[in-house]
């Protein structure tokens, strides 16, 4: 137990993988009490740091947990950001906005030390397990998530000197928080994963951000659906293709100033090998519209931003590719607020809530070129202040899950 506890935000903490367990601690739910999804709640205390919880994606043999990192820090809002680490600092120190925590988790703890991921989800929550929202002041900036280990390259990036180093990007999230597929949810027999091997590690780098002149702590969680094991036979490879208006780069563009709409296209990537495209959502910074994704210039997804007053992938876990965020709510916030004064720290000031996603919507042979193109429209939708006073920097990225053919 105390290794899980154990926070991960120091860089090279030693690796804690919590093989066996799972079934140890499944007696909480004698004493706690469940959420819908087997989630708990602890009133007054600390939640479990490994919960089971229901599985969503009816595979058979499927295990679904949910671990939590921190407890991390978040300054007032009106304190400057902090970032712990210079990587860190790269990324968050340009956007410059306040009450920001920026750092680097390496050496996390995984579900297992050898399985197949299928699912994987971001989220927020305080000590005793409630919901860190954007209700509650608690924003999941962004986190970037990455798999380390001997092999290890990024998909997109594997030759660019800015990622071999670092690793495999295979997840993103904001406080959109969707859930990424790594198997086709249409079908109910295990199709593919993402295989975590024996000497991997996960390791993040992660930005929450304070909506509260108060300070507060949260844990980051990462609620895991896999097959243990190493990889079958019958289960196909899936991997995360990270398109990026910077190409490359480290995700942060500017907005152009004096100008409400404007479109970030990414460079064209090459296809080295055919696949399946099995799910894919886009991230945007507040001021967002759209994400569209395009195979040799053809649209194939478009992942459209809706925006409300706390983010609906906390409310409602997302299933991959669903048509969730139906714009109401967000429209109504938005109408509600059309007046309010350009203030990050405005508590009535909507922020993305859900990005729409596809799911199972074709195939690519070997040479094809994917691109993306980002929307903003700050004319609509406010875009987050850095300290400066300008507009903070934004991202615009597409993780396109897909099956190697
Ligand atoms: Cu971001």
């Amino acid at each position: 137990m105390k290794v899980l506890l154990s926070t991960t935000f120091v860089l090279g903490a030693s690796a804690a993988v919590l093989p066996d367990l799972l079934n140890a601690l499944s007696g909480y739910g004698f004493l706690l009490g469940y959420l819908a999804n087997g989630n708990v709640i602890t009133p007054n205390g600390i939640a479990p740091p490994l919960q089971n919880l229901k599985v969503r994606t009816r595979l058979p043999e499927s295990k679904r947990v949910k671990l939590r990192y921190g407890p991390y820090k978040m300054p007032s809002s009106n304190a400057t950001s902090e970032a712990f680490d210079p990587f860190s600092a790269s990324i968050a120190g340009m956007s410059g906005e306040k009450g920001m925590v920026s750092l680097t988790a390496t050496n996390m703890s995984t579900p297992c030390e050898e399985c197949g991921l299928t699912m994987l989800q971001a989220g927020l929550e305080y000590a005793d397990g409630t919901q860190a929202t954007t209700g509650t002041g608690a924003w999941l900036h962004h986190v970037l998530l990455l798999a380390q280990g001997p092999g290890r390259q990024d998909t997109v990036c594997a030759n660019d000197a800015n990622w071999t180093t670092f690793g495999q990007r295979i997840f993103s999230s904001g406080n959109e928080r969707t859930a990424a597929s790594f198997t086709d949810m249409t079908y109910k027999t295990p199709s593919s994963a993402f295989q975590i091997n024996k000497g991997d590690s996960l390791a993040m780098q992660l930005e929450l951000m304070n909506l509260n002149p108060q300070p507060q702590e949260v844990y980051f969680t990462l609620d895991f659906e896999f097959l243990p094991g190493p990889r079958r036979r019958d289960v196909e490879t899936a991997t995360a293709l990270w398109l990026d208006v910077t190409g490359c780069g480290n995700s942060n563009v500017k907005l152009p100033k004096g100008q409400p709409a404007s479109t970030f296209s990414s460079s064209g990537w090459t296809a080295p090998f055919s696949g399946r495209m099995l799910a894919a959502a886009g991230h945007l910074h507040d001021g967002g519209t759209e994400v569209k994704m395009f195979k040799n210039s053809q649209l194939v997804c478009d992942s459209k931003a809706t925006y409300g007053m706390t983010n609906g992938g906390a409310a409602k876990p997302m299933e991959p590719g669903a048509a969730h965020g139906e714009s109401t709510e967000a429209e109504s916030a938005h109408r509600g607020h059309e007046k309010i004064r350009r203030d990050e720290m405005d508590p009535n000031m909507p922020h993305i809530a859900t990005m729409s996603g596809c799911a199972s919507f074709g195939i690519f042979k070997r040479g094809d070129t994917f691109h993306i193109e980002a929307s903003y429209d700050v004319g609509k939708w406010m875009p987050m202040e850095a300290a400066s006073g300008e507009a903070s920097t934004v991202m615009g990225i597409a993780v396109m899950n897909v099956v190697e053919d």
